[in-house]
């Protein structure tokens, strides 16, 4: 696509921070729709590592992950060719704006945010200032490329309300900047649940491995990890099936994975225990992420191919964001450089 092209299109931006093993909630609740959207957009993908800091990481993991993120980016199905994808910190204009939007958002609003509670509870020995202002490095990811829509789980309704309000704030304050993003937050699938405990949501960092489907897990562990996901003492699956916090989830999860509506596959499968249902979900998953995970082989054997992409993105999203950017500061007047040469 040439820039021209590019500059038609509106803007589909969305990242993932690389904690974790990518698991199947960031697929379908986000990644899914990445792939489903990139068509009528210019798709911006990011791997957020400067995000991920905010727990403590292992530096040689981090380095190898956020590569690893990337080309799990590309093996969902994302076209290199049509879309930048790149790694946050290569760009630093995304540090840069966010200092000045902590200074455009209020204690009281980061106080409210859901993910710092739950972060600052898990990790009570880390509760860093990074962790509590992220919701501004987040809304400078987004408003730095002017975003139309964002393609997020559930769970980050939140943020991008945030993000919203400090782009209006700004704009009321100085003049139009920031072009308002829209949330895209699915219908279905937009919060998959914990294997184990199916009352909170999966999440790619849980220390207990049971509790998240990886992309990249075997198929031997997924069958496993399928066949161990708790339920209740019912055993039979009926149409209120549906709304069961465990039973549910794995009917959801198998309905995203056939294109089916959630309805439909109670339907088909009322009347049977759960263990026909824990067979033909793990058998639907391995034929899903059997040929994710070839695709995602081939990519990491191509050390260059990946090296390029990257780069090649980040020399494009350096360029957009810095536009961004020097508007930005010129509008709250900070003197451009070299203004008297
Ligand atoms: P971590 O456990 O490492 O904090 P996470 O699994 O919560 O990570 P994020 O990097 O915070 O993942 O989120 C990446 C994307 O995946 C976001 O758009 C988020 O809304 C989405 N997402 C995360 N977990 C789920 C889930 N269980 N169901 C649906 N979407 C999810
Ligand atoms: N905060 C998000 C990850 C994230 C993101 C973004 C998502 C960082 N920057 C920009 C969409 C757009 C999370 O924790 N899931």
């Amino acid at each position: 696509m040439t820039e021209s092209q590019a500059a038609k299109k509106p803007i589909l931006l969305s990242g993932i921070q690389p904690s974790g093993h990518l698991a199947l909630g960031n697929y379908v609740g986000a990644m899914r729709n990445w792939v489903n959207l990139q068509q009528d957009y210019l798709g911006i993908f990011i791997v957020v590592d400067l995000h991920a800091i905010t727990v403590r990481q292992k530096p040689a993991d981090l380095r190898k992950r956020c590569l690893s993120f990337a080309a799990q980016y590309l093996a969902a199905g994302i076209d290199p060719a049509e879309n930048i994808i790149f790694i946050q910190s290569h760009v630093p204009q995304h540090a840069e704006l966010s200092w000045v939007l902590n200074c455009y958002t209020y204690m009281g609003e980061l106080n409210r945010m859901t993910q710092f509670k739950d972060k600052s509870q898990r990790h009570q020995d880390n509760i860093n200032a990074g962790l509590y202002t992220y919701p501004a490095l987040m809304a400078a990811d987004i408003l730095l490329y002017q975003a139309d829509l964002v393609p997020v789980g559930a769970d980050q309704k939140q943020h991008l309300e945030l993000t919203r309000d400090i782009a209006n704030r700004f704009n009321h304050t100085y003049s139009p900047t920031f072009k308002i993003p829209e949330p895209f937050i699915p219908q279905a699938g937009a919060r998959i649940m914990s294997l184990q405990e199916p009352d909170k949501k999966m999440s790619k960092s849980d220390s207990n491995e049971n509790n998240y489907i990886a992309l990249l897990d075997p198929p031997d562990v997924l069958r496993r990890k399928i066949k161990r996901a708790v339920t209740d003492s019912a055993r039979e699956i009926t149409p209120e099936s549906v709304n069961n916090a465990g039973i549910g989830n794995l009917l959801t999860i198998y309905s995203v994975l056939n294109d089916q509506t959630l309805a439909a596959v109670a339907d088909q499968f009322a009347g049977q225990q759960y263990s026909v249902l824990k067979g033909e979900l793990a058998d639907s998953l391995v034929g899903f992420l059997e040929p994710f995970q070839q695709r995602y082989d081939q990519i990491m054997g191509e050390q260059g191919y990946l090296s390029s992409i990257l780069d090649e993105g980040a020399q494009r999203a350096r360029y957009m964001a810095s536009r961004t950017l020097s508007k930005v500061y010129r509008k709250i007047g900070f003197v451009a450089p070299g203004r008297n040469r």
